[in-house]
C-alpha cells in the first residue's frame, strides 16, 4: 500500500515545492501546480503542471549522467498516492548553501549589474552588450539564497570562496558550466535557447557534489523560442509569456504597479500554458508527456 502524506512530516515549503521528510536519509520532493508570474504565486493553477516539470527533472538527470540526488524512479512506492508523476524521492544530503547559475545570454539580474558595473558577478564583460545579447562564453554568476518573496542576492565566485573554500567553490563552477553547456546544446538541437539557469547542489560523503533539486526546468531555467529570438528586446519566456501577456493586457483589469494580487486566469490562457509547457517538455525530451505516470 503506497503511504499518505501524512505519514511524512513536511520540512520546507517554496513558491510552488514542498519538502516532506521520508526517514532520516530520505526527501519526497513534490511539485505543485502552482504558477508564478510577476513575483504572485496566481490564484489559478496550470493543471499538469507538477508532472511536467517533475518528467522534466527526470528527463534532465538521465540525460546528463552526472551524480544526482534521486534515490527511486517516478513510481516509487514512497510516493504517496496521488503524487505519482509529480514527486521525486531524492537523498537528503548536505546541501551547498549557494544558488549556481549559469548564463549565456545577458537578461533580468546579469544585465541590471551589467548596466550599473559592466561585470556580473565580479565577471567583466566587453562594453556594448544590451538586453537578450548572447554573452561571449557562458558565465557562473552565483547567489546567496534569499528568504521567501526575497531575491537571491548576486555574489561574486570570490565571495563563494569565502564562503566554501577555494576546491569547492572552484568545483562548483565548473560543474555548473558543464551542465549549462550541455543543457543548452540539447535545448539549441531542439529550437530553444537555455538563456539562463540555476543549479543546487548537495555533497556525497566524501565531498564530490551531487546535483539536486529541480534540473533545467521552466521553473528554474529561462528558455526563448530561437525561432523569434531578438537580442535588443526583452525575449518572451517560452513557458510564461502567455500568462504575463494576458496579465499586463486590456482584458485582465490588473495594473501591474498596484502591487495587488493578479486576478484568475480565463481557461484559454490556462489550457494554452499548459499546451506550451508539454510543448517545451516533449520537444527537448522527445518524449510524450501521455507516456508519464498519473496518480
Ligand atoms: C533541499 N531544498 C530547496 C526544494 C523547497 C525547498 N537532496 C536534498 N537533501 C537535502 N535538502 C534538500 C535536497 C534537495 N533537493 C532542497 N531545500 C532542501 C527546496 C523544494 C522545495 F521548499
Amino acid at each position: 500500500m503506497r503511504p499518505t502524506l501524512a505519514d511524512y512530516r513536511h520540512i520546507a515549503s517554496g513558491k510552488v515545492r514542498d519538502i516532506y521528510e521520508i526517514d532520516d536519509a530520505t526527501l519526497l520532493l513534490v511539485t505543485s501546480d502552482r504558477i508564478s508570474a510577476y513575483d504572485f504565486i496566481l490564484d489559478t493553477p496550470i493543471p499538469d503542471k507538477g508532472r511536467i516539470l517533475t518528467a522534466a527533472s527526470f528527463f534532465w538527470f538521465d540525460h546528463l549522467g552526472v551524480p544526482n540526488h534521486l534515490d527511486g524512479g517516478p513510481e516509487d512506492e514512497r510516493i504517496p498516492a496521488g503524487l505519482v508523476g509529480r514527486a521525486m524521492v531524492v537523498k537528503r544530503l548536505p546541501m551547498v548553501q549557494v544558488e549556481c547559475v549559469a548564463r549565456g545570454y545577458l537578461t533580468g539580474s546579469g544585465l541590471s549589474d551589467y548596466n550599473a558595473t559592466g561585470s556580473v558577478c565580479g565577471v567583466e564583460l566587453p562594453t556594448g552588450l544590451g538586453e537578450a545579447d548572447k554573452l561571449p562564453e557562458p558565465i557562473f554568476t552565483p547567489a546567496t539564497k534569499a528568504a521567501m518573496g526575497d531575491h537571491d542576492e548576486n555574489v561574486s565566485f570570490e565571495h563563494v570562496v569565502g564562503e566554501v573554500g577555494q576546491e569547492l567553490a572552484t568545483a562548483l563552477r565548473e560543474a555548473t558550466l558543464d551542465i549549462y553547456g550541455r543543457g543548452a546544446d540539447l535545448a539549441a538541437e531542439r529550437g530553444i535557447i537555455l538563456a539562463d539557469t540555476k543549479f543546487e547542489f548537495g555533497q556525497a560523503a566524501d565531498g564530490s557534489l551531487i546535483l539536486a533539486d529541480e534540473v533545467l526546468t521552466p521553473d528554474s531555467s529561462r528558455y526563448w523560442d530561437a525561432a523569434t529570438y531578438q537580442p535588443g528586446a526583452v525575449q518572451p519566456s517560452f513557458d510564461k509569456q502567455i500568462v504575463r501577456n494576458w496579465l499586463t493586457g486590456p482584458d485582465s483589469g490588473w495594473d501591474r504597479k498596484s502591487e495587488t494580487q493578479p486576478p484568475a486566469l480565463p481557461a484559454d490562457v490556462v489550457d494554452r500554458t499548459r499546451a506550451r509547457y508539454i510543448e517545451a517538455y516533449e520537444r527537448i525530451s522527445q518524449l510524450s508527456f501521455d507516456d508519464w505516470p498519473d496518480a
